[in-house]
């Protein structure tokens, strides 16, 4: 991978802050486009923009065209099998809404069990709480080991004949691991559980084969993997998507409407209601299009590399507490200095260029586990360097010593 050709690439990138060349080191919140993506919204709005699915003329077949082909895109990533399996959805929030909303609130009842984990973030947490709650349904939580992981002794006692849902995240957005999907899949399986997986923090990083995985739902965000905002995807199995209601009623998603009676059109667009997100579609197919030219098993690797350093560097820092497991993790480093408040490190940071996130990171639940209010969290993605953790651990060690200092 040739960073500097990638960086040449995403124009925020070359820009001062507060004095500084910017360091941009929160990737997992949301990362930066590159100007293919840039470009490809701005081209469809210039040239091609109108509403899709109805239209005869120019502009609405071509603004079709260009929607449906960013669906088979996003198919063919995943490696999903059909495009019809891709509902276009505002991100991973609202794709894990809909399943919990739709499938979970008219599969689960009293005796029944949903199972999730204590790492989840909380858009795969609160709608498990709800549907749970709607439903009459136990929550049951899958419990973590010492350093974060969770064991499949743990997954296989958690998980029984009564359970109806798991939902795990494939990537944890705090502890940098990497769940097994593919093995708690398989145990989901064998008790007749249908398995969820959040993929906010997997998609934009590794190659994903949903079809391997045999996973029967999927969510992502396209913000985070180099596309636009306001765009993502819930992959389902066939049979489970063909069984669902609709959540959202209106244009777009109907068949026939009646007065008192309608019915809806097959999927995906039963699940579309309103005029979809074209121009974030779009967007989300030259994102793909990028990763892929790059190369997800490259992008993999060289962030590994960069968090097996980060991790090093940032470990040998004193009175520094790194979360998370040593091996397996991918991309991000989450930490807190001794007597310094993480939003403190923060501010400080940023008044050095570099931006990182402070905060629960949407894990409360999490947070209350590692016994602390807040965590720092740095956060790589193919654009960063080396270098630029090296910044970062300087800038740490400059925190440290202002810190002590103004405490001392
Ligand atoms: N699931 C995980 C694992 C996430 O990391 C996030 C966002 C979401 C779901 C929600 O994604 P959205 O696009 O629908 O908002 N995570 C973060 C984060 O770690 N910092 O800011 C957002």
């Amino acid at each position: 991978m040739n960073i500097n050709a990638i960086r040449e690439q995403f124009p925020i990138l070359h820009q001062e802050v507060n004095g500084h060349p910017l360091v941009y080191l929160d990737s997992a919140a949301s990362s930066q486009k590159p100007r293919s993506v840039i470009d490809a919204v701005n081209r469809y709005y210039e040239l091609d923009n109108a509403n899709v699915h109805r239209g005869v003329h120019t502009l609405g077949s071509r603004a079709t065209d260009a929607y449906e082909g960013a669906r088979e895109k996003v198919a063919k990533f995943l490696n999903a099998g059909a495009p019809e399996q891709i509902i276009f959805t505002r991100g991973t929030t609202t794709a894990l809404n809909l399943v919990a909303s739709s499938y979970a609130r008219s599969m689960c009842g009293e005796g029944d069990e949903i199972v999730i984990t204590p790492m989840e973030h909380h858009s795969n947490l609160i709608p498990w709480q709800q549907a749970a709650k709607a439903t009459g349904a136990t929550l049951k939580y899958i419990p973590l080991q010492p350093d974060g992981t969770i064991s499949l002794e743990d997954v296989e006692k958690t998980i029984t004949p009564q359970t109806k849902v798991v939902s795990v995240t494939y990537v944890s957005n705090v502890l940098g691991l990497i769940n097994p999907i593919k093995e708690i899949t398989q145990i989901a399986h064998r008790n007749g559980a249908i398995m969820v997986v959040d993929g906010a923090q997997s998609t934009p990083h590794m190659k994903i084969d949903l079809q391997d995985l045999d996973v029967d739902f999927y969510a992502f965000s396209g913000h985070k993997m180099c596309g636009p905002t306001g765009i993502g995807a819930l992959y389902g199995k066939k049979s489970l998507l063909n069984k669902m209601e609709p959540i959202e009623y209106g244009g777009e998603m109907i068949d026939f409407v009646d007065l008192y009676e309608s019915t809806w059109k097959e999927i995906p667009y039963r699940f579309e209601g309103g005029t979809p997100i074209i121009a974030g579609a779009v967007g989300l197919g030259a994102a793909i299009d990028f990763l892929q030219e790059i190369g997800l098993d490259e992008i993999d690797q060289h962030e590994r590399r960069l968090a097996t350093y980060a991790y090093e560097k940032l470990s040998s820092l004193e009175g520094i507490t790194l979360y998370g497991p040593k091996q397996n993790r991918v991309g991000l480093v989450t930490f807190n200095l001794e007597d310094v408040h993480p939003h403190d490190v923060a501010t400080v940071l940023d008044s050095k260029g570099i931006a990182i996130r402070a905060g629960h990171h949407c894990c409360q639940p999490l947070m209350r586990w590692l016994n602390v209010s807040a965590t720092a969290r740095a956060s790589f993605y193919l654009y960063n360097t080396e270098d630029e953790i090296d910044r970062l651990a300087d800038a740490l060690l400059q925190t440290k010593e202002f810190f002590g200092h103004a405490i001392g």
